[in-house]
């Protein structure tokens, strides 16, 4: 049946659904947990980064629990439909994946210990999945914003894929490509996990070591978590 169409095989543009004009739902002005704003225009001397890490609600915890992360979002990339929502994500037809808007001071935090924290969350290696979430919507990404992130993403990648192999693991799936438009999620889906403190959270990574953190790659900066976020790490991912 039409519907039924397997979700882990990318649908090409002429497939996908076609969305709409404008977001039809409203997305909350700001941060449930940092209480910053929500929404651009951010303070000019921040980057952002975007990335898939499979189900956006366990991945944006992960980021906001960051010294130096300024705001985070959850929200649609990657894909074709223009303002989607949950369900048509879901339905396979967008060809978007879940990911995470994290905007960044880039004095205190760098691009690549965001790097760090991206690849060891998860399970860059599964392809159309994450863990039991299976579907083009849970595939790896990273969408970088300049040349300078896609050099950090595709070093990274290269030297924690072969942490990896060393460590019985296939290759990394990951899809780098350039940013195109963060399509923000419904306004519950922002900060979910702080909202619904045991709901669902399918994030577990490898447990392999990123070099970028053994400092391999760049010096490393030890990167300070929260006291919650320490608590939390033992819980999920
Ligand atoms: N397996 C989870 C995924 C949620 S995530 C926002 C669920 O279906 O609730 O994709």
């Amino acid at each position: 049946m039409f519907f039924s169409r397997h979700k882990t095989k990318m649908i090409t543009p002429t497939e996908a659904l076609p969305g709409q004009e404008q977001r039809t739902f409203a997305v909350p002005e700001r941060h449930a947990v940092l209480d910053t704003p929500l929404n651009p225009p951010f303070p000019e001397d921040l980057n952002t980064a975007v990335f898939g890490l499979g189900c956006f609600w366990g991945a944006e915890r992960k980021f906001w629990q960051i010294d130096g992360v300024y705001t985070t979002a959850v929200g649609y990339a990657g894909g074709f439909t223009p303002n989607p929502t949950y369900g048509e994500v879901c339905s396979g037809r967008t060809g978007h994946t879940e990911a995470v808007l994290v905007v960044f001071d880039p004095e205190k935090v760098s691009y690549r210990d965001l790097l760090a924290v991206f690849w060891e969350a998860h399970d860059p290696t599964q392809g159309m999945r994450q863990g039991n979430d299976v579907g083009t919507q849970y595939r790896s990404a990273i969408y970088f914003a300049d040349d300078e992130q896609r050099r950090a993403a595709e070093e990274t990648r290269d030297a924690y894929e072969e942490a990896l192999r060393g460590a019985g693991y296939g290759s990394i799936s990951t899809e780098i490509a350039p940013a195109g438009p963060f399509y923000y999620a419904e306004g519950y889906h922002q900060q979910y996990l702080h909202k619904v403190p045991n709901g669902y959270c399918g994030l577990d990574g490898t447990g392999v070591s990123c070099p970028v953190r053994l400092g391999v790659i760049v010096d490393s900066v030890e990167l300070s978590l929260t006291d919650e976020a320490l608590d939390l790490e033992r819980h999920c991912g």
